[in-house]
């Protein structure tokens, strides 16, 4: 049977990057679908009731939610190209790291673009001390997973966009200097042809995130 696979996704979103890098990864050819998250299509809410988010996969059909269970998803059902970890201990700690970065390091970063005076220091030295920690765990390596790119190097490709926000925000949280094992991984990882393909293009997502402050401002006075 021949596999239909679509990807509804958004063109300044972290999370569908990591579908579209883990699709190209494995070569699985797939129709993308930009959603428009202020005017959300019926198929999005169709296929993503609970958090009517994307990136959302229909694989046959079927749909699949969440970047990071559709990435293991894609993994699971494509085995060329292996993303996660062979080895069970390895992947426990891929998926551990994962989450760290999910569950921590996002949220933290997330705020800073709404703060201010002593709260936003507070939010940047807590997002450096998590950064440290992802600096020591990718001391001495290539990529996450190694010697290539996999499963926690897609999940990390949110420290890409991180750069792009702290750039806006001057804020120089995620410098060379400060944290030059990221740096240099962040370097090597867009030199990958399929990485380039998914980079978020940094001068238009700029431009939004200048739209979003002035309309806050607008709202505010
Ligand atoms: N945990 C989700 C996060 C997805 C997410 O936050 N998507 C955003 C775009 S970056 C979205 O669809 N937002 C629409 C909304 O919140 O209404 C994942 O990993 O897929």
């Amino acid at each position: 049977m021949a596999e239909e696979v679509k990807l509804f996704g958004m063109w300044a979103s972290p999370f569908s990057r990591r579908v579209e890098l883990a699709l190209k990864l494995k070569g699985i050819p797939y129709e993308y679908i930009e959603e428009d998250l202020s005017n959300k299509s019926p198929l999005l809410l169709k296929y993503n009731p609970i958090h009517k988010k994307v990136p959302v996969l229909v694989h046959n059909e079927k749909p699949v939610t969440e970047s990071l269970v559709i990435v293991e998803y894609l993994d699971e059902t494509w085995k060329n190209n292996p993303i996660l970890p062979q080895d069970p201990y390895e992947r426990a700690k891929a998926r551990f790291w994962a989450k760290f970065i999910d569950k921590k390091l996002l949220p933290t970063v997330s705020k800073l673009g709404h703060m201010a005076g002593k709260e936003k220091e507070e939010a940047i030295e807590e997002a450096q001390q998590q950064l440290k920690i992802m600096e020591d765990e990718l001391k001495g390596m290539q990529f996450f997973a190694g010697q290539r790119i996999g499963y926690l190097d897609i999940a990390a490709n949110v420290l890409i966009w991180f750069r792009i926000v702290g750039e806006f925000i001057g804020e120089t949280i995620l410098t060379a200097e400060k944290f030059p094992f990221i740096w240099e991984w962040i370097e090597k990882l867009m030199e990958i042809d399929v990485v380039k393909e998914c980079l978020i293009p940094k001068e238009r997502y700029q431009d939004l995130m200048q739209l979003n402050r002035n309309a806050s401002k607008h709202a505010s006075n």
